[in-house]
């Protein structure tokens, strides 16, 4: 077998006409023409309305390259396009090798005649996708009815292309068209490996693996097949016909290491060789894991909804993962590096890859492998209804059926989920009701009900398919039934309900639920004006894209917080509340195990700067909320439960590690300008995953006014420790002392104390990338806390950029 890839430097030009510039293939026409200096950055203040052209206009690429006869004598030569957005006529040498309609797909065109010995030329020619999804949408026989976004365009729902290109409730309207994805010649005149599917049947000790292996076939012959794994082998002979067919080769391994999610165990993953004599070889990485999604019923329409790993039930706690960049181009695996290792180190477990960006690049999952970050990976269908003619349901079941082949060796995917909010809009009347739109229920049903079913089954029978997300499965009728499935917590936010109302809700699983912040001045200040930084002025607003979102994060803050008069504060608050949100939530979410099972917030990251529910912002730097979040998924958590028709607050401690735990919390009420006024030793004995309420405390526990002191709680016991603060006053009313926050620093480690409480002690260093291993602390009086930054800095450069703040200072 003999490769070629296409890879790097291209041409690029408008159609028909343009003059040619420099284009890179993996990329995107959008970065190209920023590179080339053809447009202003398109994140810059509110250049993407101005932008807009280009999604309306075809484009193409082309580039020569060069082969000699060993790739050209080959008995079959195969042009692979692994992403290709979105809807191209590819031709080399001027002959027309054939088209895509689908940014999802991994296409495979046979250009054996095509291909000459020495100089041969490739084009790709881009038509508009957004004048073609809106002929598409006017060729079909009715409306088909789709969620609108501030700044977007129309028709997004009749195209196979990331749903959020065409704008979103925090993200831009980029209809970009690129070569996305590797692109490569491959030349054979034996058998090859399109895929290889590791199938797993766990029994007792022993696992028997089946790898199930596509192949590609010139001609017909006998093979051996050889399938190895972790010193067990298996060769059985193979007739492989012409053309592409499918095999299965078994093989038993005794005892294997199992993989776990992050906080279970470890990740141990082995290399699977699968070896056609003679002909091709594929290596895939496999984790032997046993995993389920449980679904018991428990009640009147009731049924526990969790995920079982190796026969141990998984807390499933994270965020949802947007695509990385609005611009693909450039995208280093660093940023993944980056993104994933700190949802891992914010002690996640889970990732949901949601349903209106595209199928992430291999590189993703391998991480996911080694991090112990299971995927929920919804296919991609978002917020909208979409059409269900035989060309769309072939088209979407080839790319279900291309990403399904493509995933499943990934021990880290442990569901596939048909799309993301369609069910909710369908069946909560978004789109109109059952009456007047009866084609639109049959067409839901046919696509997500039966054939992406379909696919899921035939082609990766090892892991459930669901069909939404939220959903209650494809035979209940409410999406949203807190006690059975998944649901989509939206109340507080998009409700403008108060935290407290999360308190009111017990589901089994939440998949969405988020609340606003703003990013970083810093990265702000990287795209509008000093003289804009104002959350209403026009250019701030055009980086909010959530038409309430200035407004909702305003009023909240009034409940909480004392108003700032600054924007550096607003920020700052803006942040402490989105924390406190989610923090509200997860805990009581937590306590409920095993009633409740997930708690996946709304969202990890940003593909753009703006104002968003993201806990890291676009860069990298880490929110409030982030810090927060490896606070409030620690695998064991110290909690107070706030009921506000209560006066006593309840103490828990909830675990998610399969040890039994004994030991003490010590909950002691500390004077925000004084010492410890009172103090109990609680005796706590958990069993494995247990959560449990371990006291109550009273108002009355310090006899001095709630304004003045903090509850703290500190669980010690042999591998685990925990803590956790608690007031009995809402933080606007706290009687805080102006404390002076002392800041040491040697090298990479900082050094906090303080001689009077100083709460949400914020640390930050805008200059540095890098975040630090723990911040937004509240610090007790005379309490020294150290935490240590993980950016490439010497202590001086760290030293010269710090900054610290704390809640005090918005007064
Ligand atoms: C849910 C998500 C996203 C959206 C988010 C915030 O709808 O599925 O579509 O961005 O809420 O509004």
């Amino acid at each position: 077998m003999k490769t070629h890839s296409l890879n790097g430097s291209w041409q690029c030009r408008q159609r028909p006409h343009g003059d040619w510039f420099e284009g890179t293939v993996p990329g995107g026409v959008y970065t190209d023409l920023v590179a080339a200096g053809e447009i202003p950055d398109p994140y810059d203040e509110d250049n993407e309305l101005d932008l807009q052209w280009v999604g309306k206009t075809d484009w193409e690429y082309r580039r020569e390259f060069e082969i000699d006869e060993t790739l050209v004598e080959q008995d079959r030569v195969t042009l692979r396009c692994e992403g290709v957005d979105t809807v191209a006529t590819i031709r080399i040498n001027e002959t027309d090798i054939g088209e895509t309609s689908n940014m999802h797909r991994i296409y495979e065109f046979d250009v054996t005649d095509a291909l000459e010995i020495g100089t041969n030329e490739i084009s790709v020619v881009f038509d508009s996708p957004v004048e073609y999804a809106i002929e598409q949408r006017d060729a079909y026989s009715h409306e088909v009815p789709v969620t609108q976004y501030p700044v977007e365009q129309p028709a997004r729902n009749f195209i196979r292309k990331a749903q959020c290109h065409y704008g979103w409730d925090w993200g831009p309207c980029l209809p970009t068209v690129g070569i996305y994805r590797d692109i490569e010649l491959i030349g054979h005149a034996e058998p090859r490996i399109t895929y290889v599917k590791p199938q797993q049947d766990h029994d007792g000790n022993g696992v028997e693996l089946t790898a199930v292996v596509g192949v590609d076939s010139p001609t017909n012959g006998e093979y051996a097949v050889t399938v190895s794994i972790a010193g067990s082998e298996t060769t059985e002979r193979r007739e492989i016909a012409a053309g592409e067919s499918e095999l299965a080769v078994s093989v038993t391994v005794d005892d294997p290491d199992r993989w776990w999610p992050r906080g279970y165990g470890d990740q141990p993953l082995y290399d699977c060789t699968v070896a056609i004599d003679g002909a091709d070889s594929a290596t895939t990485r496999v984790g032997f894991r046993d995993i389920s999604v449980v679904r018991e019923v428990d009640g009147e329409n009731a049924e526990s909804f969790s995920f079982e790993v190796n026969g141990v039930a998984v807390f499933a706690k994270g965020a949802n993962w947007i695509p990385i960049d609005a611009m693909y181009g450039g995208v280093s695996t660093d940023r993944y590096d980056q993104l994933l290792e700190s949802a891992a180190e914010a002690n996640m477990n889970t990732i949901r890859i949601w349903g209106g960006g595209y199928y992430e690049n291999d590189y993703f999952y391998e991480r996911c492998d080694e991090l112990g970050l299971l995927v929920w990976q919804d296919f991609m269908f978002a917020c909208s209804l979409y059409p269900a003619d035989d060309t769309f349901v072939e088209n979407v079941t080839g790319e279900v059926r291309d990403q399904v082949r493509r995933l499943a060796s990934h021990p880290s995917i442990a569901l596939w989920c048909g799309n993301n909010e369609n069910e909710w809009g369908l069946e909560h009347g978004w789109y109109g009701d059952r009456t007047d739109s009866e084609v639109l229920f049959d067409e839901y049903d046919r696509l997500f009900e039966s054939a992406l079913a379909d696919v899921v089954a035939e082609e990766d029978p090892t892991r459930r398919y669901w069909p939404s997300s939220p959903s209650s499965g494809i035979e209940a009728t409410n999406p949203q039934n807190p006690a059975k499935g998944d649901i989509h917590y939206w109340d507080v936010w998009h409700g403008g309900k108060p935290f407290a109302d999360y308190l009111t809700v017990e589901p089994r699983f939440v998949s969405e639920f988020g609340y606003q912040s703003f990013p970083s001045i810093e990265l702000l200040e990287t795209v509008v004006p000093e003289e804009s930084l104002n959350p209403t002025d026009p250019l701030m607003e055009h980086h909010q894209r959530h038409p309430d979102g200035n407004g909702l994060i305003l009023a909240r803050m009034a409940d909480h917080f004392r108003i700032p008069f600054d924007f550096a504060d607003f920020v700052y608050l803006s942040q402490l509340q989105q924390g406190f949100a989610i923090k509200t939530a997860v805990e009581h979410w937590r306590r409920l195990k095993p009633y409740s099972m997930g708690a996946i917030f709304w969202q990890l990251n940003d593909l753009w700067p703006v104002a968003s529910w993201s806990s890291i912002e676009y860069g990298g730097g880490w929110k409030a909320l982030q810090y927060m979040a490896k606070r409030f998924f620690e695998d064991v958590l110290v909690s107070f439960h706030d009921d506000p028709d209560e006066e006593s607050l309840e103490l828990w401690v909830t675990s998610d590690v399969t040890d039994s735990i004994e030991g003490t919390v010590e909950l002691d009420a500390i004077a925000f300008d004084g010492g410890v006024l009172a103090s109990r030793s609680i005796d706590v004995t958990l069993d494995e995953l247990e959560s449990k309420r371990v006291a109550t405390v009273s108002p009355a526990f310090a006899d001095v006014p709630t304004e003045s002191y903090l509850l703290r709680a500190t669980l010690s016991a042999d591998d685990y420790t925990g803590r956790n603060t608690a007031f009995f006053e809402p933080f606007k009313h706290l009687d805080l002392p102006g404390a002076d926050v002392d800041v040491t620093v040697e090298g990479d480690t900082v050094t906090l104390e303080s001689d009077d409480a100083a709460l949400f002690v914020a640390l930050s260093a805008p200059a540095l990338a890098g975040h630090f291993s723990d911040n937004y602390v509240h610090l007790t009086p005379g309490e020294t806390r150290t935490v240590s930054f993980t950016g490439e800095a010497d202590g001086d450069e760290l030293a010269s950029t710090l900054g610290v703040t704390h809640l005090e200072d918005t007064y």
